[in-house]
């Protein structure tokens, strides 16, 4: 997406183009999430896009690529870039941080099913969004928390939001966040985790 497109994005969901808060945003709710507000500059999302083409995982009618070790340089250094974000002393210093990356590929309104990540992957999730917004839904029991996403926002699921909530996206053309209706336009996500030593030794 280049600088003028992410601007777009940015008038349609907030009515201004102001891209300039990098804040990081703790949201009530379940602890242990977080998200890292325009944690890629659109240049560098044009540059994620493009490494991820050029790894054709899209070819075809493929909406998933999955990666177990043995990332792309471009994805080692998505990876570093991540580690100084994680609260935790034990991720900040994991070796390597992430071993799985999953790439997905949203047509606009497809979602994602409610689930919690599978317990073979450690604490400490790591989703990166690009391309267009989208509503990341958490929920636990009757309690839900929306969070909105936009490219080159990063997402970060410790503990509680790890292992407590589910999250999902809801199948829709458009999506309610807070006091607007937000389009769905084509959007991929990486998600970036790490398995449990034990499973890993299993799998190796
Ligand atoms: O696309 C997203 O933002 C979420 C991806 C996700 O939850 C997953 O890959 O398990």
């Amino acid at each position: 997406m280049d600088h003028a497109a992410a601007k777009d994005v940015l008038r349609q969901v907030f009515g201004s183009d102001s891209d300039d808060d990098d804040t990081k945003v703790a949201y009530p709710g379940p602890s242990g999430l977080k998200v890292v507000k325009g944690w890629l500059c659109p240049y560098r999302q044009e540059n994620l896009l493009a490494a991820i083409a050029v790894e054709e995982w899209f070819a075809g009618s493929a909406n998933q690529a999955m990666r177990f070790g043995g990332f792309p340089a471009w994805a080692e250094d998505l990876a570093e870039g991540i580690r100084s974000h994680f609260d935790s002393e034990q991720l900040a210093e994991r070796q390597p941080l992430f071993d799985q990356l999953i790439a997905n590929k949203y047509r606009p309104g497809e979602g994602l099913k409610p689930h919690v990540d599978l317990m073979r992957f450690q604490d400490g999730v790591a989703i990166v969004s690009l391309q267009a917004a989208a509503t990341l839904s958490f929920t636990k029991g009757d309690r839900r928390v929306n969070v909105l996403l936009l490219p080159g926002d990063l997402l970060l699921l410790e503990g509680e939001a790890r292992y407590e909530w589910m999250h999902g996206i809801t199948a829709e053309a458009s999506q309610q966040w807070q006091d607007r209706r937000v389009a769905r336009g084509h959007r991929i996500s990486v998600t970036l985790r790490k398995l449990r030593e034990d499973v890993f030794n299993q799998t190796t």
